[in-house]
């Protein structure tokens, strides 16, 4: 077993990191293109003072109207007092009647350099909080928030004290509060596993009969999870060895626990017998601070134990559940299934952790992916598909994506990331300050308030957003001699070198057979780590820059897509088997003896047998034209056919409609927008499940075409070879529509084009009969533009009429003096026979090799299955 030192603080932290990222870059060859995003130091001290205005209107708003409460309500402009206000389920159970967010901010303050008022506040907390109320609280949350914001206000005046210019009457009172509280919170620890209650009552405890409490079977993974920074600091710092012991046990069960298939956990634990109550796996809600803890464990307390088990996690993070630049849940016994198509705000803490990792290529792209919802959306809705729509649009003021941000600055140095802190400066102001302090919206949609500020938006979003714009100068003490906690406290990293005040340490070191690579024991850093390229990231963020303006879904994996268990009506994975040979028919349609019916429950047979294509077979290449003004012919997309559906061959003049996206937009689905699909021709993108089944969909909604999309990031017809889509193994006559697929490149015109202008008449048809193409000679460089005859008038030059259907639309030719956009596109079509049955069908036949078709009813190569 491979034993590794631990990091002595962050100056030491540099060495292989700075390694894999110089490789990195290099081998993403960033040495091209310098980003234009430079802010002078006049520009970053006006936005650092604009954030130092709106923490004072924030932290003065909860002094002023709602201190000694534990939260301020910012538009009744008044204190939330636990059983005072409404009960709000779970979140409530933050509030413990001891001044929270005052507790909360205290670290923040001298983040901010505010040391009198810090002073102040410190005072007022010795004074004032009280710490054994007749209260249920979270464990997890009291634990992150007030313990964890006691020990941070205690390290910073202890450091103000040891300077001797301030802070010389303290005497650790804040430590003993600490150690009050971490005694309040033991009892949740009373289980035979380990593992702790969720839930324990500030004066009785858990088992007392006045507690009203201790009923509880189950707690999430985070919220066992996430108590040993906290726990082993107060251990440390107290002497007292009880806390990082109950800490260390319960991270060693939920490590037992973790499915060794995978390396994944659950989201919810039983905690008296480890059993897993939700076998989700994510690295959101849930889940989330477990593995940041594991990793800043290694970092605070310099035992290996939780760095390799970090590792091993991670690896299994980013097998399973990372799919650049998204991170899916998945199951934790069959990782290879999605649970869900949607992610939640909170992983958006999870790309700074990658750069604590060294691992920034993903951590870049997952950040540019959160940044463009964030530019959709205004702020990231607390759940959003991998669509990027909205799945739940409230926003409590959530600092994640700030704390990324701030990672991959201090990691980049490149100055995109302080634009990006500049758009959080300006959403929270423009959107979310109110005149009491700063308000949750309860759905970024329609950007109503919530009224409710919760503590962290105060002890965290201000420390990253101030950080991310200072230089460490200016800040009072050295920032890298601390790690931040998952509700950004500070704690020193010399707590590597205290001996534990036990034998604690004696947690088993992994024994597991890992993949390691060269960065598995680096030590995680914060630092710059390539100071001489800060441009380094642009090339990786480039390739994600238009996410969201062409909605398209990443599943790069299609085994990911498929939901189970399987549904008795959930078409979706039957279509996707039936492409892999493999029939599913529900048992309660076939003869079940004595067994009857099972819902959910399939027969598998496979049915398709493979053969070869005829090896002369040629994709036809046809094309999207864009006809309707503006682009009045100039545009013309390079599209893949279809071997079912209308043969646009033999359709002289193709087929000509107007545009409209499919709701949803995959098809997948029953079709919700049929109304206004209705004689247009549909776009609709790859994915989920067949092109037949997608067509047929569409077909019954009454649309009189489609247009399929790539959502393979970045495809485009220069790179990817042609290909003609196939049928699911059924017979296709039913479907007459003509088909035609883009890649995602191209879709992205077409899609930016309908975004722009509304109404889009396109022109399917195959490439050769491409109006205007029949003249060779003619030099691409002219202009050329086609045009409706009865519009317009007047025409210059030279003009040819086009008659596309009888007395119904004419299209002129002319040339004209205005430049020509540079809107011709994909001429040179790298054509091969390929042709995929769905867009999860990686496995396309590319060559004549490989198996294809036989004919079907249409006379044409059926699907290969
Ligand atoms: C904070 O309380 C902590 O960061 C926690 O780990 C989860 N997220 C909230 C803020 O969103």
């Amino acid at each position: 077993m491979r034993r590794v030192g631990h990091c002595l603080g962050w100056p030491l932290a540099t060495g292989t990191m700075l390694l894999r990222a110089l490789l990195l870059a290099f081998l993403l060859g960033w040495a091209s293109g310098q980003e234009s995003q430079h802010m002078t130091p006049e520009e970053k001290t006006v936005i650092r003072n604009q954030i130092v205005e709106m923490f004072d209107h924030a932290y003065g708003s909860y002094m002023k109207y709602a201190y000694p409460a534990d939260e301020l309500m910012p538009l009744s402009c008044r204190g939330r007092v636990r059983g005072l206000e409404p009960n709000r389920g779970d979140i409530d159970d933050s509030l413990g009647k001891f001044s929270l967010t005052l507790i909360d901010t205290l670290d923040t303050l001298v983040v901010l350099n505010k040391l009198d008022e810090f002073e102040e506040g410190v005072r007022k907390t010795l004074k004032d909080v009280r710490l054994d109320n007749d209260v249920v609280v979270s464990v997890f949350e009291t634990n992150i928030r007030v313990l964890g914001g006691l020990l941070g206000a205690h390290v910073m005046a202890d450091m103000l004290r040891q300077r001797g210019e301030r802070m010389q009457w303290y005497e650790n009172e804040l430590l003993h509060m600490a150690k009050e509280l971490g005694h309040r919170l033991l009892p949740a620890f009373n289980t035979t596993s380990g593992l702790p209650y969720p839930r324990v009552n500030l004066r009785y405890g858990v088992v007392n009969p006045l507690s009203r409490t201790g009923t509880e079977s189950d707690t999430c993974t985070a919220c066992a999870g996430t108590m040993i920074l906290e726990f082993a600091a107060l251990s440390r710092l107290s002497g007292e060895a009880l806390f990082e012991e109950h800490a260390r046990k319960a991270l060693d069960v939920l490590w037992e626990k973790r499915q060794r298939g995978s390396d994944l956990v659950g989201t919810v634990i039983n905690i008296h017998n480890g059993d897993w109550v939700r076998r989700d796996s994510g690295v959101g809600a849930g889940i989330d601070s477990y593995y940041e803890y594991l990793m800043k464990a290694y970092i605070l307390l310099g035992d290996s134990v939780f760095l390799e088990r970090f590792n091993i996690h991670y690896s299994a993070i980013m097998k399973y559940i990372s799919q650049p630049p998204l991170l899916l849940n998945v199951h934790m016994h069959n990782p290879t299934v999605s649970v869900r198509t949607w992610m939640d705000s909170l992983l958006a803490f999870f790309p700074g952790l990658q750069v604590l990792r060294g691992d920034l290529k993903p951590a870049i792209e997952t950040h540019e992916m959160l940044y463009q919802v964030t530019k959709q959306h205004k702020f990231l809705p607390e759940a959003f598909t991998t669509e990027f729509r909205v799945h739940w649009g409230q926003h409590p003021l959530r600092p994640e994506f700030a704390e990324s941000t701030y990672y991959l600055y201090k990691a980049t140095g490149d100055p995109y990331y302080l634009r990006v802190g500049q758009s959080i400066v300006e959403k929270l102001n423009a959107y979310a300050r109110v005149p009491c302090g700063f308000a949750a919206v309860q759905d970024v949609r329609t950007g109503t308030h919530e009224d409710r500020m919760d503590s962290f938006f105060l002890a965290e979003m201000f420390k990253y957003l101030y950080l991310l714009f200072s230089e460490k100068s200016q800040l009072p003490f050295d920032i890298d001699d601390y790690i931040f906690t998952t509700e950004a406290h500070l704690l020193p990293v010399s707590l590597s070198t205290t001996q534990p005040p036990c034998q604690a340490n004696a947690t088993e070191s992994v024994s597991v057979a890992h993949e390691e690579d060269l960065f598995t024991y680096s030590c995680p850093s914060a630092q710059t780590l390539f100071p001489n390229n800060p441009s380094f990231a642009k090339t990786i963020r480039d390739g994600y820059k238009y996410l969201t303006g062409v909605g398209r879904a990443f599943n790069s994996l299609p085994v990911r897509e498929i939901e189970l268990p399987l549904h008795d009506d959930g078409m979706e994975p039957v279509e996707f088997l039936k492409s892999m040979g493999i029939s599913l028919t529900p048992l309660d349609q076939v003869a079940l003896g004595e067994t009857g019916e099972h819902k959910g429950v399939y027969r598998v047979k496979l049915v398709a047998e493979m053969s070869h294509a005829p090896e002369e077979e040629e994709v036809v290449p046809h094309i999207v034209q864009l006809i309707s003004p503006p682009f009045l012919g100039r545009t013309v997309l390079t599209a893949g056919p279809a071997k079912f559906g209308m043969d646009l061959t033999k359709h002289e003049h193709g087929v000509k409609g107007s545009i409209m996206k499919a709701s949803p937009y995959t098809a997948c689905g029953p079709i919700e927008n049929a109304e206004q699909l209705r004689g247009h021709i549909a776009l609709a993108l790859r994915g989920d499940c067949m092109f037949a089944g997608k067509a047929r969909r569409l077909q019954e909604a009454g649309a009189t075409g489609i247009i399929f999309i790539d959502h393979r990031e970045g495809s485009n017809i220069e790179d990817s070879p042609l290909f003609q889509m196939v049928g699911d193994g059924e017979p296709t006559a039913d479907v007459t529509l003509p088909l035609v697929f883009l890649f995602s490149r191209e879709g992205a015109l077409l899609t930016a084009a309908l975004e722009e202008h509304h109404n889009v008449d396109v022109l399917l048809l195959p490439k050769e009969r491409q109006l205007g193409h029949d003249k060779p000679e003619k030099p691409l460089g002219m202009n050329i533009k086609f045009r409706l005859a009865g519009e317009g008038g007047g025409a210059k030059g030279p003009t040819l009429e086009f008659v596309l259907e009888k007395g119904e639309m004419l299209l002129e030719e002319e040339e004209e003096e205005e430049e020509q956009d540079q809107e011709l596109v994909g001429d040179a079509t790298l054509q091969k026979n390929c042709e995929m049955a769905s867009d999860d069908d990686e496995t396309a036949v590319c060559d004549s090799s490989t198996p294809t078709p036989s004919p079907d009813s249409n006379g044409r190569a059926n699907a290969h299955p």
